[in-house]
This record gives C-alpha cells, structure tokens and sequence, in this order.
C-alpha cells in the first residue's frame, strides 16, 4: 500500500511539474501590498497530496508567496494537530488581528484566497 501511494505520489508531483500553471504577475508595489498580507498565512502540507498539489497550483495561479510547511516533520506536524485540532492537510494557518484561525479543506482554502486576494 505505501508503495501503491508512493508512486501515486510521484505521478502527481510529475504531472503538476508538466502542467505548472502560469504565476501571476503584478507590478512590484501591488506585489508588496500582497506579500505583506500573505505573511500572515502558512499553508501545512505534503509534498505529494493531491489536495495540497491543488492549493499550492491555485496559490501560483494568483501569484501568492505564503510559506509552506512540510506537516509530515516536527514541529509543524505537532503545532498542527496542537492548535489546529486535526491531523489533515491541507491547512491554511490565518493570523489575523492577534487572531489564529486554521482552515481544513482545499475547496474553502482556494476560495479564501480567491475571494481575498482575487
Ligand atoms: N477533503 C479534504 C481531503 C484532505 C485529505 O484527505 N488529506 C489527506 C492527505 S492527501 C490527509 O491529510 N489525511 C490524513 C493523514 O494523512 O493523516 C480536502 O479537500 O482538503
């Protein structure tokens, strides 16, 4: 089984390298103004989940730099399941006004950042 999923894996992040979306680009004041807010956002992933692929393609289509931590390894596995209460990705952390929220489910993350950032 591992094996099965190791390879699934493999064809996915081969696939998403073939068909890399094109990354958004924005004069670089209005690129600023986006990196700053995107500062406050972390995505926890794995490098070859499917629903990550697709976040981190949507994050590229917008043209989105927001930092993404491996939630297979210590200790963003352990802060994950800690404070965001579930052991799933992928999950958008979202600091907002002294605020953290964590966001499961690739369709609401990608429609989060579309409705933020679109
Ligand atoms: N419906 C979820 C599915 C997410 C999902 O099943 N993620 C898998 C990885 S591909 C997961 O985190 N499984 C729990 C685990 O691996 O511990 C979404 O669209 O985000």
């Amino acid at each position: 089984m591992f094996i099965v999923r190791w390879f699934l894996g493999r064809i996915i992040l081969l696939l998403n390298f073939i068909f890399t979306p094109k990354k958004l680009k924005r004069p670089s004041d209005e690129q600023s103004v986006i990196d700053a807010a995107t500062q406050q956002l972390a995505l926890y992933q794995y490098k070859a989940c499917p629903f990550c692929v697709k976040v981190r393609r949507a994050m590229r289509r917008q043209g989105l730099n927001i930092a993404t931590l491996d939630a297979k390894q210590d200790p963003h596995k352990s802060t994950l399941v800690d404070q965001g209460g579930q052991a799933k990705v992928p999950c958008l952390r979202i600091e907002e006004d002294g605020v953290t929220r964590w966001m499961y489910e690739s369709s609401e993350i990608i429609s989060y950042l579309d409705k933020r950032f679109a």
